[in-house]
């Protein structure tokens, strides 16, 4: 697909920082005087913040995990159609708090659904966007859960067990280094000004590397 935007997207486990961070780059461009679009996965429109509220309901916990998927896809279809594409098109930075690499984690290494099948719908749902940048922030399940002030009891997928939220970690450390053109891995761990100064320095250097190569075309 053709668009002459840019497309961030921050992704980690429960409590990384993502939202955060998000917050963060958006101050940032506004100061710019840059042209964004955030949003968050699943969210950002009616439908899919509607989605959002099944995928979390503890009281459909024991729901399939083919179901949890496509509830995923299905929240994502709307936003990047009706919201994403548009804006990529317009020449905007699209900022996604989680995107699809979200989905091939925690469905995938996760819950345990066939990857090849996890990336396909994907692939359908995101009509082939592939992000310019993504930024893992990686922390400790235990850490993150820690800083954020816990479990929540109510959250379905939060109340997965600790192995489950591991094997979302090394989700994110395998497609890290399965992606080492479009991931950026920031230890987590660090002060949230030192996490924010490496954010800003790969957003730098692929903007402007994105703004060349636009303007040899
Ligand atoms: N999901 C999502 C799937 O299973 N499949 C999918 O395809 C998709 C898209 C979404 C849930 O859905 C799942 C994953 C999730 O379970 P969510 O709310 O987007 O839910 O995800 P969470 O990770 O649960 O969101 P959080 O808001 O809890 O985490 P964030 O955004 O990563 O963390 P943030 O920025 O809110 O920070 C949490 C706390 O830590 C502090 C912050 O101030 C805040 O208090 N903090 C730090 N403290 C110290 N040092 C730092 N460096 C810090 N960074 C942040």
């Amino acid at each position: 697909m053709n668009y002459s935007g840019m497309l961030v997207t921050f992704e980690g486990g429960e409590g990384a920082g993502k939202s955060t961070h998000a917050e963060l780059l958006k101050n940032y461009l506004a100061q710019k005087g840059l042209s964004f679009f955030a949003t968050r996965e699943p969210g950002g429109t009616d439908f899919s913040e509607a989605v959002r509220a099944l995928t979390k309901d503890i009281r459909f916990a024991d729901k399939s995990k083919i179901s949890e998927l496509f509830l995923f896809e299905a929240a994502r279809a709307d936003i990047v159609e009706k919201r994403v594409i548009p804006a990529l098109k317009e020449g905007k930075i699209v900022i996604m708090d989680r995107f699809y690499d979200s989905t091939t984690v925690y469905q995938s290494f996760g819950r345990g659904v066939n990857r090849a099948d996890v990336e396909r719908f994907n692939m359908v749902a995101a009509q082939g966007l592939v992000p310019d940048l993504t930024i893992y922030l990686r922390v400790q399940p235990k850490e993150a859960f820690e800083r954020k002030g816990g479990v929540d009891a109510n959250d379905a997928i939060e109340q997965s067990g600790m192995d489950f939220h591991e094997r979302v970690r090394k989700g994110f450390d395998t497609l890290a280094k399965e992606n080492p053109d479009r991931f950026l891995v920031v230890d987590a761990s660090q002060p949230i000004a030192k996490v924010f100064e490496q954010v800003i320095g790969a957003f730098e250097s692929k903007y402007n590397a994105k703004q060349s190569s636009l303007q040899k075309e």
